[in-house]
């Protein structure tokens, strides 16, 4: 079973002598041409022949909503647990894994701007953990800063104020050293915000608002988890913890929450024969809606779309693809259902952004030392949590050049905690289609500069930013700011 032991065995990472060791390119075709050592969780369950994977034969799950142990219109208090448990991912196979409440992928959380969520976290691991709200603006106690870990066998609470606008936020461990093997091995799940100012827009909701956890995986030939080899052998695409599953759709629209929680990886999503209408980014709902034939999400990105299934007969299929995995979701329209929902081409204004009074450049990269494990650094400096990096001023509007000078070509995936940011400028130009909107997490290929700003408003107190490829995060890639009065 994952042990302590087995987490650290499985936490070995090979130097790349004359290149990038695998495990630090992002699976995304882009490779180099030397070998990752195949390192595997400590002790194999399996022994037999893997069980083949056959697709559209089972359901997509839709993780369920956790139950509030309190509920008051001011405040929620729920009780979650981190646990060893196992999932069927592979047919007829129990595979190890770790799970919020026991379960992979974790119960999805609904919060609600203006009511705060509390949540009294149990560590049932034999070694600490953590967890972070992704996207959310929260004290900085509360953060899941990589130093504040829960201890095993203890609880703590964590307060989200849900101060934000209504929008898709993820939950995931952020232990220091451990985040990688712990998210890769299942601690992740949805966190919607939800908002009555948004309730006119008449959006899909209820049963027609699903979150999708897209993430890829990879098995030895025994059906075993291989923790940490070369991420373009995580070739399994799980969509909500399963493999190529169905998902039956009424004729109507439907507000799909799409989550990048792989631990380094870039989706380019398309449907077969349609288009997703885009109406939301990292931190809320777009100012206008996108008609867009494809979807790029990088690791920890989320993209809320419309799909209107209304168009098709019953007995129609449509398919999510992926440009590397191939078909990875399969919508089968089944009934007929009523539909008042509308996607308004006009959602929400995007908040206005002050001024920016300070300039910062912030570099990803790799540094590379004979023989031994490269580091991850953020302008050279290896991640040090008893160092500030950056000292930002409350209430400031900041303008961060985001560059990778990495000489190895590796792409990055910058994230910033606390707050969302916009993007002003890829190289120079405009930016991407998938930079619109809120943002907390974008790609950066080397190479490239982007321009973001952020208003640091609300707490004082020391947050992290850091490459969410967590695999370059666990070797340093993080670094440290404090907001002060
Ligand atoms: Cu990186």
């Amino acid at each position: 079973m994952l042990n302590r032991r087995g987490v650290l065995a499985a936490g070995g990472i090979a130097a790349g002598v004359l290149g990038v060791p695998k495990l630090l390119a992002p699976a995304e075709g882009h490779e180099d041409s030397t070998h990752g050592e195949h390192v595997f969780v400590e002790s194999k369950t399996f022994t037999g022949t893997r069980p083949a994977i056959v697709p559209w034969t089972r359901p997509m799950p839709v993780p369920p909503v956790l139950k509030p142990l309190v509920s008051t219109p001011k405040q929620e208090i729920y009780q979650l647990t981190i646990e060893n448990t196992t999932a069927e991912i592979l047919p007829g196979l129990q595979s190890p894994v770790l799970g919020f409440g026991g379960q992979f992928v974790g119960p999805t959380i609904r919060g609600k701007t203006g009511r705060k969520t509390l949540i009294m976290l149990q560590n049932k691991l034999d070694e600490p953990a953590n967890v972070h709200l992704h996207g959310g603006h929260v004290p900085p106690e509360h953060d899941g800063h990589p130093k504040d870990l829960v201890e095993p066998g203890r609880t703590r609470l964590y307060l989200y104020p849900n101060t934000q606008q209504g929008t898709t936020l993820w939950y995931h461990d952020h232990s220091h050293g451990t985040e990688a093997s712990h998210v890769y091995l299942g601690l992740h799940g949805a966190y919607v915000v939800e908002d009555d100012s948004e309730r006119g827009l008449n959006l899909p909701s209820g049963a027609y608002d699903v979150p999708i956890m897209l993430r890829d995986i990879q098995f030895d030939d025994s059906g075993n988890i291989v923790v940490f080899d070369d991420p373009s052998k995580r070739t399994v695409v799980l969509a909500n913890g399963v493999p190529q599953p169905y998902f039956e759709v009424a004729a109507r629209k439907y507000r799909f929450r799409l989550i990048n929680t792989a631990n380094q990886r870039v989706f380019k999503l398309k449907l077969t024969g349609d288009k997703f209408t885009r109406i939301g980014s990292d931190g809320g709902l777009l100012g206008a809606s996108v008609v867009t034939e494809e979807l790029i999400l990088s690791s920890a990105e989320r993209t809320d779309v419309v799909i209107d299934f209304s168009k098709y007969p019953i007995g129609s299929r449509v398919v999510l693809t992926d440009f590397m995995a191939g078909e990875i979701l399969r919508f089968d329209v089944v009934r007929r259902a009523t539909d008042n929902s509308r996607v308004p081409a006009v959602l929400r204004p995007l908040p206005a952004q002050p001024l920016s009074t300070v300039d910062r450049e912030v570099d990803l990269a790799f540094v590379f030392k004979p023989n031994e494990r490269p580091d991850g650094v953020i302008n050279g400096k290896v991640f040090d949590m008893d160092r500030v990096d950056f000292t930002i001023k409350r209430g400031a509007t900041e303008t961060w050049l985001i560059r990778s000078s990495d000489p190895t070509g590796v792409k990055h995936n910058f994230h910033l905690h606390l707050v969302q940011f916009r993007v002003l400028e890829r190289n120079g130009g405009p930016p991407l289609p998938s930079d619109e909107g809120l943002k907390d997490t974008i790609p950066i290929t080397a190479g490239e500069t982007v321009k973001v700003r952020a208003t640091f408003t609300g707490y004082t107190g020391r947050y992290v930013y850091h490459c969410h490829f967590l695999e370059h995060s666990w070797i340093g890639m993080m670094a440290q700011l404090e907001i002060v009065p």
